[in-house]
């Protein structure tokens, strides 16, 4: 071939993925003239095995579409329009930061900085970002949008204890998946699962749908949303009753046990099956595969968190292993969120960032904060690493709060998101593959720490340089606060007592496991956390933190007014095509709604009709589609959409009270009734 396909011969250059999801992939990325042409997956996180899901496949198109943000803007159009002029950095930077430093000056608690989801990379957020905040005084965000609820349960019960890896389910003989759609969501247990259940292994899925994975299972419990709770509840019950529960192991390391045991006893087989709407006999069939099976591992998702009963329902589920005796062999115990196995690198403190004592604003009420007035108000609304005008719950406030003409909203982001189309300042953020980010996963046990592939399209910045350039002019930078990725790659990596080890594995193998290792066997290499290492099954801090007591069943939500007129549950969970609205940018086609057959048959809805589904709050407008993987009673409508996937441009949020779990003040998606008919023809 010629000389020029030599001079373009594309390179392979390692990565690592630090989007919203468990598994934390190893990338290995194509480069050809200087630009990301093709991204796949690499070994070196030995779970990401060669492969990564298809959205992210997608990366080119999110780097270099039409979407992609290449230099700042100055909005010139309507608030919402999303029309901007273009403007240097310096000129965005220099209004940006005389605003923050306005504020500041007046009161800093106007200030309100929201960020999420966008990376779970150290480098992207709670260092430099907290530390520019921090000292201005703003506000402090409460991230609860997400893991309230499960981190609440987990911290409670456990101290957050690193939980089963992984890769160990291959060991297990019952797999329980419990409100978690891994398919979708974190898609390298699905062979753990497999090859497990190739060894003999059985399993079960605790999900209102019949996803694939709850289809092939050995038994599915397609349960009423909300309901978790009361079917956890049975099942330690009856472990109680029938001499299932391990009383030596609950002796040795657990409170609260009788205290527990005494708030289950009501909860028969017949009276859960009521509440969760399936047969009494298959919760007692779950209560008794579990009682005999070992290793028995339960993968608690988020899917059963998003309730008003959420925090309880994710206690109960991981009291289960405490209860049935199922810790200390490999194979055995639960997985939730595995991050806490990393809180020996500390962000803060690596970016000398320390909280001030200002109030704290919970995310999911970001359009009750927005609309606050007076010595309560928000006047500039700093987003980056978040999309809160399709993610928050009870979007028409958000949204109404985003219009106001007095609020002064910046938004970072790499592309034009719906909620920087309310931008009065628009900042292009540099994407994970052109810059440096150290990042840990949540479900993979791993640390990687990844170079920069390319240079940023057009003047993308990332995010520490961002904000320790607006603490450098907002004049609350430090002459030893260490700014440059490299810089803080090295102190993030100090804070840990391990850092010469991390470093040494990074550098050898591309990757570093927590201080208990890649696959730590609970309550043999790993334990609780809590003052006295052992397991709280009824926390006292919990308790009194719940609106009603721990374990305390709520039938209804109380959220939404006239609750009686809006019979159906709208669910909201991942989609296969965006990670939260993270790439929505590439998925334009309109997204229908899921109902059931027979709702769809006495509500007169034929597939394919176009649709209002609506409550007190709001309304969407969209097709129906006719999908029996759903159960009666039950719609779907998924995460993550924007505008353009909507008639009427509203998503599922906007059918979302801003109401919160019982504990961790998190958000209550699933909570969402609604009644759906026939859309007026045009
Ligand atoms: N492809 C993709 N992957 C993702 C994401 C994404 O958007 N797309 N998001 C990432 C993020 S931010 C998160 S938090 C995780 C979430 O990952 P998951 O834990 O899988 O959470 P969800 O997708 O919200 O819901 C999981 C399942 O719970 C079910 N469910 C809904 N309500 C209930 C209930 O009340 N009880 C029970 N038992 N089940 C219920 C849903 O039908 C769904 O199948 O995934 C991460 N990975
Ligand atoms: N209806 C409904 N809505 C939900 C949920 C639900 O169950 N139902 N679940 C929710 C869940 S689980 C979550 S976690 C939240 C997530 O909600 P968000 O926190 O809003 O997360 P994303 O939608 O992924 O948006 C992240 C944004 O960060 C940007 N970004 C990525 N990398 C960078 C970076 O390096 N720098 C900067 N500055 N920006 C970056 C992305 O382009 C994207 O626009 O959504 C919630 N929304
Ligand atoms: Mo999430």
């Amino acid at each position: 071939m010629s000389v020029r396909f030599e001079e373009s011969a594309p390179v392979h250059l390692p990565s690592a993925c630090p989007l919203d999801c468990p598994d934390a992939c190893s990338l290995d990325v194509t480069v050809s003239d200087g630009r990301v042409v093709a991204i796949g997956g690499s070994r070196v996180n030995p779970l990401t095995e060669g492969y990564i899901c298809a959205k992210v496949r997608r990366l080119p198109e999110h780097l270099y579409g039409p979407s992609r943000l290449l230099y700042p803007g100055i909005r010139t159009g309507r608030k919402g329009e999303g029309a901007f002029r273009r403007a240097s950095w310096d000129e965005a930077l220099g209004l940006v930061a005389e605003r923050l430093r306005s504020a500041s000056a007046k009161r800093g608690e106007a200030i309100l900085p929201f960020s999420y989801g966008g990376s779970n990379g150290y480098l992207s957020q709670d260092t430099t970002d907290a530390r520019l905040f921090y000292r201005l005084g703003a506000s402090r965000l409460d991230r609860t949008v997400c893991a309230a609820a499960t981190g609440r349960a987990a911290a409670g019960l456990y101290g957050k204890m690193t939980g089963t890896a992984i890769p160990d389910y291959v060991h297990a003989k019952l797999i329980v998946v419990w409100g978690m759609n891994p398919a979708v969501s974190g898609i390298h247990l699905v062979p753990q699962i497999l090859e497990a259940r190739r060894r003999g292994a059985r399993l079960v899925v605790v999900d209102p749908r019949r996803t694939r994975l709850a289809e092939s299972a050995d038994l599915h419990l397609p349960i009423h949303p909300g309901t978790d709770l009361a079917v956890a509840l049975a099942v330690l019950n009856w472990l109680f009753t029938n001499g299932c529960a391990d009383r030596s192991f609950l002796a040795e390391h657990a409170t609260g046990a009788e205290e527990l045991e005494r708030r289950a006893a009501a909860w028969t087989p017949e009276r859960a099956a009521a509440e969760a709407r399936v047969p009494a006999e298959d919760i007692e069939r779950l209560a008794r595969l579990y009682a005999d099976s070992s290793p028995a591992v339960i993968r608690c998702g988020w899917g059963l968190e998003r309730n008003r009963n959420g925090g309880s329902a994710v206690a109960a589920v991981l009291a289960l292993p405490a209860v049935g005796g199922k810790f200390g062999v490999r194979g055995g115990g639960y997985t939730l969120s595995n991050s806490p196995a990393w809180r020996e690198i500390d962000g803060l403190a690596a970016a000398a960032a320390q909280a001030p004592a200002t109030r704290v604003v919970n995310m999911n009420r970001l359009g009750e904060a927005l609309a606050a007035r007076g010595s309560d108000s928000v006047d500039l609304l700093f987003v980056y690493n978040c999309n809160p005008a399709v993610t928050m719950p009870d979007q028409q406030t958000v949204w109404r709060g985003l219009e106001r003409e007095d609020l002064f909203t910046v938004v970072f982001d790499p592309v034009l998101t719906d909620t920087a189309r309310y931008a009065d300042v628009v900042l292009p953020a540099a994407s994970f593959v052109e810059r440096r980010e150290l990042s840990r996963g949540y479900g993979a046990l791993v640390l990687q720490d990844a170079a920069a592939v390319v240079a940023p399209a057009g003047e993308a910045r990332p995010n520490h340089e961002v904000f320790a350039e607006l603490c450098r002019r907002t004049g609350v930078a430090r002459a030893d606060d260490p700014e440059t990725a490299d810089a803080l790659v090295d102190a993030l990596l100090a804070s840990s007592p391990r850092a010469a080890e991390i470093r040494r594995d990074l550098d050898a193998r591309g990757y570093a496991a927590p201080e208990e290792g890649a696959a730590p066997v609970p309550f043999v290499d790993s334990f609780p956390r809590t003052a006295d290492r052992r397991v709280h099954l009824v926390p006292e801090e919990l308790d009194r933190e719940s609106p009603h007591g721990l374990y305390h069943f709520r039938t209804e939500p109380e959220a939404i007014p006239d609750a009686g007129r809006f019979p159906l549950a709208l669910i909201s969970p991942a989609s296969d095509q965006t990670i939260s609205s993270s790439l929505g940018e590439l998925r334009l086609e309109r997204v229908p709604l899921a109902m059931h057959p027979d709702d769809a048959a006495q509500r007169g809805l034929a597939d394919d009709d176009a649709v209002r589904v609506y409550n007190a709050l709001g309304e969407v407008r969209c097709r129906v589609r006719l999908d029996a993987e759903l159960r009666t009673g039950v719609v779907l409508l998924p995460k993550g959409l924007w505008r353009h996937n909507t008639e009427g441009g509203t998503t599922a949020t906007s059918l979302a009270p801003a109401t919160l779990t019982d504990l961790g003040g998190g958000a209550c998606f699933n909570d969402s009734r609604v009644e759906v008919a026939k859309a007026d023809p045009a």
